[in-house]
């Protein structure tokens, strides 16, 4: 009998197990295009496109800077999708033949031996063990907070970073979408070398101001990402009313919520609202979070990829632009020549993010900066144009790791000395 309940019970879990781990989304010979857009007709196309079918898939927006659009195509579409190109006179550059291949080499590449380190990208339990041993090992400096739990139930984790009591705070959000994964690669570089760094600029950096960092803002997205489907970007609860599942956190905060088609009401769309404003546990814990700590921090950095941008609010218009907006350009200014100077050379262009991006609306930054009136408040879109998109190789992890100090170190400086924090 008690054979019988184990062998049962054996049979329930490997079901389960399969369940739960169904295979990973493949995209052997999907291509990424990146199309040149020169009027209105053109773009509605393309946005028509990528709605109708899941055989496309927008990588980037178009953009009014580059006029640029990065399209995903899966190989069955691929000869309509070059019919309808010369029909409409669109003009196309190929900048990625297989996105398979880039997710092959990504896992394939050089793994750091036992050790965590930033030549790889890591899993959410990896990087959850990482920041226990960062705090066993820096308790005195550190300490641990968790805004509260995702959908599904994981701790959405952050680290305090402080040298004494009351310094002005800086935020960063990071990971909001998932497949991001350059974003909390950087961000758990960026807590290391605050605790770790000798070099006097970054000393100054961790010791005079107080850090809050969440690494993996998404984190049950973050998870599918690594489990099922490495181009997830969205969170993971499900709707009554669609097959389709999760929203666009950075389109579910309560600022301008869903203004000027920044943002979708289609729940199988990339840019899905929710909703309302809140309806992901994620968003609303991260702003209850945020309002219990509002004195303690005057700087908001959002992480994302990839376009090499830093933008600044609106995100719902382009008509209007902040009272400090000159501000927010001359802090622009400085993190980008910050980058430039680097060997790399890395172009970064700064502006509002609806005027030089595209509108996006209910934003996670938008809000702390209209609804918290933190006026210095910055989405960092990292690494690169479009040759890797957010399947960024692991060797260069470092070199974003690099570029992002560069242009912390310039843009706090200059924040402070515009007297914001
Ligand atoms: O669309 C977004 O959410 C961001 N770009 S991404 O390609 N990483 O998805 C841009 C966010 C712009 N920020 C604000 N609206 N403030
Ligand atoms: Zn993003």
């Amino acid at each position: 009998m008690r054979v019988i309940w184990v062998l049962a019970t054996l049979v329930v879990l490997a079901n389960a197990g399969t369940l739960k781990d169904p295979p990973k989304v493949r995209y052997d010979n999907y291509s990424v295009h990146r199309l040149s857009i020169r009027n209105k007709i053109q773009l509605s196309l393309i946005n028509r496109l990528s709605e109708l079918s899941d055989k496309f898939n927008v990588w980037k927006e178009y953009d009014e800077h580059s006029k640029q659009v990065d399209i995903m195509v899966s190989p069955a579409a691929s000869r309509p999708f070059q019919l309808l190109l010369k029909l409409y006179g669109i003009s196309s550059q190929l900048s990625i033949p297989n996105v398979q291949k880039l997710i092959d080499d990504e896992q394939v590449s050089s793994r750091d031996s036992g050790t965590f380190g930033w030549r790889q990208y890591h899993e959410l339990a990896e990087i959850y063990e990482w920041l226990d041993n960062i705090f066993a090992t820096y308790p005195t400096v550190t300490e641990e907070f968790s805004i509260g739990k995702s959908y599904e139930g994981r701790n959405i984790r952050g680290i305090k970073i402080s040298h004494g009591a009351n310094k002005p705070g800086i935020f960063i959000e990071s990971n909001i979408h998932a497949r991001e994964w350059i974003t909390s690669a950087t961000a758990t570089w960026f807590i290391n070398e605050l605790l770790t760094s000798q070099k006097e600029e970054v000393r100054k950096l961790a010791e005079s101001y107080d850090w809050y960092i969440i690494p993996v803002f998404n984190v049950d997205g973050f998870e599918y990402s690594h489990r099922s489907n490495r181009l997830w970007r969205k969170t993971r609860q499900p709707h009554a009313t669609s097959k389709c599942i999760g929203v666009d956190g950075n389109r579910n905060f309560d600022s301008h919520f869903m203004e000027n088609n920044g943002a979708s009401a289609d729940p199988c769309s990339e840019t899905y609202a929710g909703e309302d404003p809140w309806s992901e546990p994620e968003t609303k814990a991260l702003a209850d979070y945020l309002t219990s700590i509002k004195d303690k921090f005057d700087v908001y950095l959002s992480f994302h990829s990839y376009g090499q941008w830093l933008l600044s609010p609106y995100g719902h218009t382009a008509e209007e632009f902040p009272e400090n907006y000159n501000d927010l350009l001359e802090i622009g200014a400085a993190f980008g020549s910050a980058i430039k100077n680097l060997v790399y050379s890395t172009d970064y262009v700064h502006g509002s993010t609806a005027s030089v991006l595209y509108v996006a609306s209910g934003s996670s930054v938008d809000w702390v900066f209209n609804e918290l009136n933190k006026k210095v408040a910055y989405t960092i879109e990292f690494r690169d144009k479009g040759n890797f998109g957010f399947v960024l190789p692991p060797a260069q992890i470092l070199a974003n790791c690099e570029e992002l100090m560069a242009g912390m170190v310039a843009l706090i400086d200059t924040a402070h000395n515009l007297n914001y924090i």
